[in-house]
């Protein structure tokens, strides 16, 4: 089992590529990663952080990877850098995924009803595109009101159900508490406990353990029912241990909910 995730370094606050490392092999697959930037932290809650977009390395490197003939059972891609990137990335699932293989597409744009920095509406347009060629899209709610202009969660899920057979609404703020919002044959489900506060890189950690149980064959309810229970424990912890939040999620002692997961399989 191989996958590849599509993703930045952000050197220091777990989130993207240091995390779908871990999170992927916890899993019991290879992970091969194609880096789309290089920063010296990421972009929520630092400031004077470093940037290096690796537009023309990406393109060198999937060249190469052409030579050796690689295919990958799932492509996981999550924070690009540019527009010009994402038209890229959406040549890779005709190159490098294998035939049946499953494209996850978790469409970074924002959090708390804002853009991250340096993306703006043309570049949720363009993200947009992107989905309309995944098998799953995991948009946390900011992100599904940037991709639809739907607050309505419900809406907003048959928005883009009209373009994605399976989209995942994650960490949905509802008066009843944190919720993923996720239709399957017609039917609109929600879990996730409630744990309280904003969390960063939770979305992050979420989407590689979700990418990591769709290689490994599990169904959409499985897949989110094991890395629903991975990513709660993750944040609980985290909210018990941490104060400086922007510094990610301590998922680490909360890896043997994926190993143990498929011990036998
Ligand atoms: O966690 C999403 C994310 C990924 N990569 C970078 C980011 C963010 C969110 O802030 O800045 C570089």
């Amino acid at each position: 089992m191989r996958a590849l995730a599509i993703n930045d370094i952000s050197c220091v606050g777990k989130c993207s590529l240091t995390v779908a490392l871990p999170v992927l092999s916890a899993c019991g697959i290879t992970v091969d990663i194609l880096p789309t930037a290089l920063l010296s932290t990421h972009t929520g809650g630092f400031t004077g952080y470093t940037f290096l977009n690796l537009d023309d390395e990406m393109t060198k490197i999937c060249s190469h990877w052409e030579t050796l003939g690689l295919k990958y059972d799932v492509i996981y891609s999550g924070y690009l850098g540019s527009r010009a990137q994402i038209d890229f990335v959406k040549g890779l699932k005709k190159r490098f995924l294998k035939s049946g293989g499953k494209f996850v597409v978790d469409p970074v744009l924002g959090d708390n009803f804002t853009f991250y920095k340096g993306f703006d509406a043309a570049f949720a347009r363009e993200m947009l595109s992107l989905c309309a060629i995944a098998d799953y899209i995991l948009p946390n709610e900011t992100e599904s009101y940037l991709l639809t202009g739907e607050r309505d969660f419900t809406k907003a899920l048959a928005k883009l159900a009209e373009i994605c057979p399976h989209p995942v609404i994650t960490g949905a703020d509802t008066p009843e508490g944190y919720r993923i919002y996720y239709w399957e044959n017609g039917e609109k489900t929600m879990r996730l406990h409630k744990v309280e506060g904003n969390f960063h890189g939770a979305g992050d950690v979420f989407a590689a353990a979700f990418a990591g149980c769709i290689a490994r064959g599990c169904s959409l309810k499985g897949a989110l029912a094991v890395s629903a229970e991975f990513c709660t424990r993750a944040i609980e912890r985290t909210a018990v241990e941490v104060t400086d939040r922007k510094y990610g999620i301590n998922y680490e002692k909360e890896l043997s909910i994926l190993t143990d997961a498929f011990k036998n399989i």
